[in-house]
C-alpha cells in the first residue's frame, strides 16, 4: 500500500515538474566545466563578491580574441563584481562557486553574451568559450561583510559617523592621509543617494538591494 502511495506521488510530481517545464522555452545556459579545482577551498564566490580573473575568450573556431595574459605579468587581470551585469551574463551565471585558483571552460551562448548586435570585434549571434581562472575573491562592496563591518553598534543602519569612519579607515588602507572636508562630502553625497527614505541612516536594505534584478 505504502508503495503504491509512494509510486503515485512520484509520478504526479514527475508530471508536476513536467507541466512547470513545458511550454515555455528553454532558457539559454551556460556550459561549465571545472578544468581545475583546489584541494583547499576555503570560500566559494557568491554574488556580490569582487572577483580577480584572467581570461582567454575563443570564438567557435578556435580563434582567440582576447587574452589577459597578453599583457606582461598578472597586470592584464581584472576585477569586477559578480552578479551586477558589470560583466557578461554568461560570466554572472557561469562563475558562481567557484574557488580561488579555480579555472572553467564556460560555453556562452549569444543571449548570454553579446547576443543579435555583437560588440567590438566580437559579431553578432556568436557563442563564445572562455577560459578563466579566479586568482582572487574579495568581499563585494555592496555585501553584507561590508555591511557588518560598517556597522559599528550592530543596529542594522549606518549612521552617518560610522560612513565617515569607515572612509578614514578606508582612505588610511589605500595610503591616502584622512581629510576631514573630503569625508563630509562624501558622506553627504553617499546618503544624498543612499539614503532613500531620508530617515538619516541607512538601513541594511537600502546598502543591498540596489539591484533590484538580481
Ligand atoms: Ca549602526
Ligand atoms: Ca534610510
Amino acid at each position: 500500500m505504502l508503495l503504491t502511495v509512494l509510486s503515485w506521488f512520484c509520478s504526479s510530481l514527475l508530471l508536476l515538474l513536467q507541466a512547470a517545464s513545458g511550454g515555455k522555452l528553454p532558457e539559454a545556459e551556460v556550459k561549465v566545466e571545472v578544468m581545475h579545482r583546489p584541494f583547499l577551498c576555503h570560500r566559494k564566490s557568491k554574488y556580490g563578491d569582487m572577483l580577480l580573473v584572467h581570461h582567454d575568450g575563443y570564438f567557435e573556431n578556435g580563434t582567440v580574441f582576447h587574452s589577459s595574459r597578453d599583457q606582461a605579468g598578472d597586470s592584464g587581470a581584472v576585477w569586477f563584481t559578480l552578479g551586477i551585469k558589470e560583466v557578461i551574463k554568461g560570466w554572472d551565471k557561469g562563475l558562481q562557486g567557484m574557488c580561488s585558483g579555480e579555472k572553467r571552460k564556460l560555453v556562452i551562448p549569444p543571449a548570454l553574451a553579446y547576443g543579435k548586435e555583437g560588440k567590438g570585434k566580437i559579431p553578432p549571434e556568436s557563442t563564445l568559450t572562455f577560459i578563466i581562472e579566479l586568482l582572487e575573491i574579495r568581499n563585494g562592496p555592496r555585501s553584507h561583510e561590508s555591511f557588518q563591518e560598517m556597522d559599528l553598534n550592530d543596529d542594522w543602519k549606518l549612521s552617518k559617523h560610522e560612513v565617515k569612519e569607515y572612509l578614514k579607515k578606508e582612505f588610511e588602507r589605500h595610503g591616502y592621509p584622512p581629510n576631514d572636508t573630503l569625508h563630509e562630502n562624501m558622506v553627504a553625497d553617499i546618503f544624498a543617494k543612499e539614503d532613500e527614505n531620508k530617515d538619516g541612516f541607512i538601513s541594511s536594505r537600502e546598502f543591498t538591494y540596489k539591484h533590484d534584478e538580481l
